[in-house]
């Protein structure tokens, strides 16, 4: 459990070394996952459509450290980085991405349609905003039988503008559920801006909390702001306060969804700048002036590697689907 302290007035929260090399080598492993799959893509081997979450790995992480293994997460269409953060195993992820047997989602969901309830992720749904209402659903339930733990729903900025999320935010703050909005905002929903999205003056802020949500913004390629702002967002839920929309803001490195890097309509967040405020390169500094050693770093870097390898090799490896298993698990009855 990362240990938080009042430490000054400038920098008013600090973590302790320790929790944030292990936030380090979570953020790593997504990073490294997610480069291996892309190379992969590039050479068709993935058999499914995937959304890269390579430069976003801060939200995930910060807001997954700051809840435990009895909370609940969904996702969306890019979710490898939260499912991988909640305590996920990548052999079945990349089994899954590889429509294989031991995948997910028994490697007949994709990318996309991730289920892990050992670790308590709901689930993955990539029907826009939709996250949402599950969620909720999710919330109820923990509020109904009072239950102490949360739900957690990530989404992007292009999916908070869906009109479902706005009556769910009001039902969720009229029976003050214990869900956690984290909304992502990499200023892109594809390719469109948002300022070709929403009317001038738009407020997020105000919006959510005309609905009786609480609203923090956060750095989102900053791991630490989003641990300590997700952090007080968890503790205000947990006092059976309500809803909260966590709004991170972020950068995708990659284009939406594949694992190229097309510049063509992006203006603010320029290859330099994304690669300048990377959030692994950031918290990496950060550690090497904590005084964590070049050797340290790099040896939990090699052990990265090696598991992503380890896990692609065991996926490609493993069995797919009897035939005679085609119709099960995908009708509901
Ligand atoms: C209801 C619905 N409309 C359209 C799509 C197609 N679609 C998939 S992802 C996406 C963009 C989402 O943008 P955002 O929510 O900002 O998330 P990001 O991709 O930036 O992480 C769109 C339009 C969809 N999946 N669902
Ligand atoms: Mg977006």
């Amino acid at each position: 459990m990362a240990i938080i302290s009042r430490k000054n007035k400038r920098q008013d929260v600090a973590l302790s070394t320790g929790a944030l090399l292990r936030a380090y080598e979570k953020m790593f492993l997504i990073r490294v996952a997610e480069e291996k799959i892309a190379a992969l893509y590039l050479k068709n081997k993935i058999m499914s459509f995937v959304h890269f979450y390579i430069g976003q790995e801060a939200v995930a992480v910060g807001v997954a450290d700051s809840i435990g293994l009895k909370d609940k997460m969904l996702g969306n269409h890019r979710s490898h980085g939260h499912y991988l953060a909640k305590g996920g195993d990548l052999k079945r992820m990349v089994c899954e991405l590889l429509g294989k047997e031991g995948g997910l989602a028994k490697g007949k969901g994709g990318s996309m349609h991730m289920v892990d309830r050992s670790v308590n992720f709901v689930g993955s749904t990539p029907i826009l905003g939709s996250v949402v209402p599950l969620s909720c659903g999710v919330a109820f339930e923990q509020k109904y039988n009072k239950r102490k733990s949360v739900t957690v729903a990530f989404l992007g900025d292009g999916a908070f503008e869906e009109g479902v999320i706005y009556e769910t935010i009001n039902l969720a703050g009229l029976f003050k559920l214990p869900l956690l909005i984290v909304v992502e905002n990499n200023l892109y929903s594809v390719n469109s801006p948002l300022k070709d999205r929403r009317a001038e003056g738009h407020n997020v802020a105000k919006i959510v909390r005309g609905f009786g949500a609480k609203y923090i913004k956060a750095d989102g390629k900053n791991y630490r702001d989003v641990r300590v702002k997700a952090g007080k967002m968890v503790a205000y839920l947990r006092k059976g306060n309500g809803p909260g929309v966590l709004e991170c803001f972020t950068h995708r490195h990659m284009a939406h969804s594949a694992p190229i890097f097309d510049e063509s309509s992006r203006k603010e967040d320029v290859l330099e700048k994304r690669l300048q405020q990377d959030s692994i390169k950031r918290l990496r500094s950060e550690l090497r002036r904590a005084g964590v050693s070049e050797k340290k770093l790099a040896s939990i870097e090699s052990e990265k590697i090696r598991y992503a390898d380890e896990s692609i090799a065991f996926a490609f490896a493993a069995p797919y689907p009897k035939p005679e298993t085609l119709y099960t698990n995908v009708f509901a009855r």
